[in-house]
């Protein structure tokens, strides 16, 4: 029943159940896979697709034979395994060269050469079959404001984009953008910081209608905001182009946990979210398993991801289904046919009649409204007693 399937859309990204474990305090616990071993690993525990970043799959110094070489690989592993790669991305941030930023340095070399990666980049995504190229800002941000005015960032990032936009059409990709905030971390302060900032930014770019957005959860728990409404404010304004999922609580560093390992009640609703307003795009997992795991591990890992989504699916259901919240819900959004004159689009009739007409303030503030049993049987769909 919780088995998933290539409908799902499930999806990884080669750095996610390939992360080796690696901190800032501690090295290494998993010997690191290669692309075609990973794409193995994810086929068996029934993934639909596997994402990447150019360095995840050609290493940045590969010469052009070896680049082939890995390309034809895993080309091949896709073909065998049934893998597709809905999204490809680009590192700008692993390099020493991007310690200060890629589109937002202040190093106009630099700067070229993150476009010159990113167009590479774009061109490997593409060959194989990516229609989503995710842009994660990694070190575009500052440990201190000394060093650059937040305006120049902000025109610096608007260039890139709309560059590539450009590089996009001249190439005549069927590729579109989404953009992914995080607060903070790596470095102390990023641009852009959440999923309301790039939208925001977004409506400011030559071909916005290119250019969405791919929220993660974590990142928003980071900035202690509520991700179903952010994913929701992306959906309504069509922007909602891919999803990052995986879990977290507020004000940590970024722990990308196995999806609904933190808050079940908050990755219910998101399920939910997306399952009733029929999000056509990856469920990606842009996460990794526990520093105490080996590879079996990192495949409890996987399937859980899956697994409690797939649950939390059934749940969202059960929850459409029950009639006793759906006659609170009936009631809470209870239409008053008596206020059609005076609400809606504006006329200057209704905003007179508005203006003269009477309100019983003191019962209306009176009035229960049923959410704590609304909640509590929301709670005991989720602890299956229900
Ligand atoms: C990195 C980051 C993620 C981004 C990835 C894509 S890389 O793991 O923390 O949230 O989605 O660049
Ligand atoms: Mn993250
Ligand atoms: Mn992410």
């Amino acid at each position: 029943m919780y088995e998933p399937k290539p409908e799902h859309r499930f999806t990884f990204g080669l750095w996610t159940v390939g992360n080796v474990g690696r901190d800032p305090f501690g090295l290494p616990v998993r010997e690191a896979l290669s692309p075609v071993q990973i794409v193995h690993l994810l086929a068996e525990v029934g993934a639909y697709g596997v994402n990447f970043h150019d360095n995840d799959l050609v290493p940045i110094d590969a010469t052009p034979a070896e680049r082939d070489r890995i390309v034809r690989d895993f080309k091949q592993a896709l073909k065998d395994t049934g893998l597709v790669v809905p999204m490809a991305t680009t590192n700008l941030f692993s390099d020493p060269i991007f310690k200060d930023g890629a589109f937002t340095s202040n190093d106009p070399k630099v700067r070229a050469y993150a476009l010159q990666k990113t167009m590479r980049a774009i061109d490997l995504g593409v060959e194989l079959g990516a229609k989503v190229y995710v842009f994660w800002g990694g070190r575009e941000g500052t440990e201190t404001d000394a060093c650059r005015n937040p305006v120049d960032a902000i025109k610096r990032m608007r260039e890139a984009i709309n560059f590539l936009c450009e590089y996009v059409i001249d190439q005549r990709y069927d590729l579109k953008f989404a953009l992914e905030a995080k607060p903070n971390e790596p470095r102390a302060d990023i641009y852009n910081a959440t999923t309301g900032h790039m939208l925001a930014f977004i409506a400011t770019l030559d071909h916005p209608e290119m250019v969405g957005v791919n929220p993660e959860v974590a990142h928003e728990h980071m900035a202690g905001l509520n991700f179903l409404h952010s994913v929701a404010q992306a959906w309504e304004a069509g922007k909602l182009f891919h999803i990052d999922l995986n879990d977290q609580y507020a004000g940590r560093y970024d722990q990308d946990f196995r999806f609904g390992s933190r808050d079940i009640k908050a990755a219910f609703f998101l399920v939910k979210f997306l399952e009733d307003v029929g999000y056509p795009g990856s469920r990606h997992f842009d996460a990794h398993a526990y520093r105490t795991e080996d590879y079996e591990g990192v495949k409890d890992f996987a399937r859980g991801c899956m697994r409690t989504y797939l649950i939390l699916k059934e749940k969202a259901e059960r929850w459409n289904a029950d009639p006793e919240i759906q006659g609170l819900l009936a009631e809470i959004h209870q239409d008053d046919p008596s206020l059609q004159p005076y609400l809606g689009t504006y006329t200057a009739v209704k905003a007179a009649a508005l203006k003269d007409m009477p309100f019983d303030r003191i019962a209306l503030g009176k009035r229960g409204l049923h959410y704590e049993r609304l909640d509590q049987l929301t709670v005991e769909i989720l602890l299956g007693v229900r």
